[in-house]
């Protein structure tokens, strides 16, 4: 599951792997800014003295509630400055974040709990606690700080936390991320987005996401001594203000929000000015949407396609104009290795990308070649420049404006429902969003109203973006040539 001995030794004789841990990382940092402004919202301003003493002060809390080291707890809370304390707080102790996102509700949550015996779930407020029957629940309302103690320094090859995949089977896998792996991923990252201390970072998508934590991410602009400032949501409406008043300089969105944003700027008299780049990424990004940022916007836009496996790609802040907008960017290290197979499926292998997911022997069979390269399911061409161009899909994943959706899990859900015979989850084209979730439905008797079958799934407890746009009562699923379901043919029926 893990890099190898020579690999590791390789990655760290590169300088790739620093060798130091988060608990370090953040004394380091509030030595040298001190007094700077490390995290804005719209009510709270944290200098980088003030993150580094509350991590101290709530990991000496969590402590004295019996959470130590290998410890694992899911928190779930929104953008505030507490969910960057509680990271560091668990960093320090050696226990392990598992980042839950804020549209998760029961299904997920109760099973993140459950899989990784979670010693604590942390939650935004009381209604939360029914998510998590059985493990403790701490709201942020609650979080106990204490007269910081003496712990032990954390070796940075160790796992620092679990992120979740947006998955192609099942439930959601479990990604290990260590200490070495992640900083150096968003050290890195905030090199090539040009983070300085001037920077002002925008944090409008959920924090707990790989993107906006790390690519660069809150933790790039606290890496490079930036502010960031956390969005409560990501609409124009409260963004606009926060650009104008905070200065921000760079924004991270998915392509839906974008497309709200390019619209929302015509006629804003907010002044957005001090806006130089605009990220985007999480899904594709069409070249027609791309070009408009320049003119509309006024900034550079850097297209971003990374996972949270590890790889990421950036177009650089001095590509041509047809590379920024037609490609989805080059891999962040030049020891990133992308080998594109036959078929146009991409394969990676790196000093920060997994090598197998979380307790998951046997996907990791599958999901891993035996030399260790991380079968993405995407599926890419190459250009000349060796910029990667995302042209679709080898996983059975819809991609929802960004967000992840796996048939396999929600198919299983309405499996459960007594008129379901048989059902296949297909993603059709979108122009808003991309793609959006249809369920192809096979009746055992009556058809049921189709409000009834969106009901029963908000009462499984499953996210709502996870809920098919769209039902379809079918007779039967084309099949491919072995008999199996042709999830093609349902895509192009209608
Ligand atoms: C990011 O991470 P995840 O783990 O939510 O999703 C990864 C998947 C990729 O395998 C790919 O299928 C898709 O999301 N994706 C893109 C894309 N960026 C991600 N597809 C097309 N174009 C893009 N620009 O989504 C993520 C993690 C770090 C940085 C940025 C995005």
């Amino acid at each position: 599951m893990h890099w190898t001995e020579e690999e590791a030794a390789r990655y760290r004789a590169a300088g790739y792997w620093a060798g130091i841990s988060f608990g370090d990382l953040l004394r380091e940092l509030a030595a040298r800014h001190g007094d700077r402004t490390a995290l804005i919202s719209p009510s709270e301003r944290w200098s980088f003295r003030e993150l580094d003493v509350r991590a101290d002060r709530l990991a000496a809390g969590l402590r004295a509630r019996g959470i130590g080291p290998g410890d694992r707890v899911v928190v779930q809370l929104p953008n505030v400055p507490q969910f960057h304390q509680v990271c560091f707080a668990l960093y320090r102790l050696g226990a392990w974040p598992v980042f839950a996102l804020p549209a998760h509700r029961t299904a997920e949550i109760s099973h993140f709990c459950s899989f990784t015996e979670a010693a604590a779930y942390i939650c935004p407020d009381e209604a939360h606690r029914e998510h998590a029957p059985g493990t403790p629940s701490i709201t942020l309302g609650e979080l106990p700080e204490a007269e910081p103690v003496e712990l032990p320094g954390r070796d940075p090859g160790e796992v620092a936390f679990l992120q979740l995949s947006g998955g192609s089977t099942g439930l959601p896998k479990l990604i290990p991320r260590t200490h070495d792996d992640y900083i150096y991923s968003f050290r890195a990252s905030a090199e090539i987005c040009g983070l300085s201390r001037d920077s002002v970072y925008l944090c409008a998508l959920p924090a707990a996401h790989n993107f906006p934590m790390s690519s660069p991410g809150v933790f790039g602009s606290l890496s490079a001594g930036a502010a960031s400032v956390l969005a409560p949501d990501p609409s124009p409406g409260t963004c606009f203000p926060l650009i104008e008043r905070e200065r921000v300089t760079i924004a991270a969105l998915v392509p839906p929000l974008a497309l709200l944003w390019l619209r929302a700027a015509r006629d804003s008299a907010h002044d957005l000015s001090s806006l130089a780049v605009l990220q985007v990424g999480g899904a594709k990004f069409s070249e027609e949407a791309a070009r408009r940022v320049r003119p509309e916007l006024g900034c550079t836009l850097q297209q971003v396609f990374g996972m949270a496996e590890g790889l990421v790609n950036y177009t650089r802040l001095d590509d041509p104009e047809d590379v920024v907008v037609a490609t989805q960017g080059r891999p962040l290290s030049p020891a990133d290795e992308v080998v594109v197979e036959p078929g146009g499926q991409l394969l990676t292998r790196g000093p920060y990308t997994i090598r197998g997911y979380w307790r998951a022997g046997e996907h990791n069979k599958h999901a891993f070649t035996e030399d260790g390269f991380y079968r993405t399911g995407d599926l890419v061409r190459l250009t000349p420049s060796g910029h990667l161009v995302v042209e679709g899909r080898a996983k059975d994943q819809i991609n929802r404006g960004g967000e992840k959706i796996v048939a396999e899990e929600v198919e299983n859900h309405l499996l459960a429902h007594p008129s379901v015979h048989d059902v296949s989850v297909v993603g059709l084209p979108d122009p808003y969003l991309g793609e959006r979730a249809c369920a192809y439905v096979i009746c055992a008797g009556p058809p049921p109203p189709k409000a009834e079958l969106r009901a029963f799934l908000r009462e499984r407890g499953i996210a709502t973006f996870k809920i098919p746009d769209l039902f379809e009562y079918v007779d039967a699923f084309p099949n491919t040539a072995v008999g199996k379901v042709s999830k093609r043919h349902l895509r192009e029926r209608t």
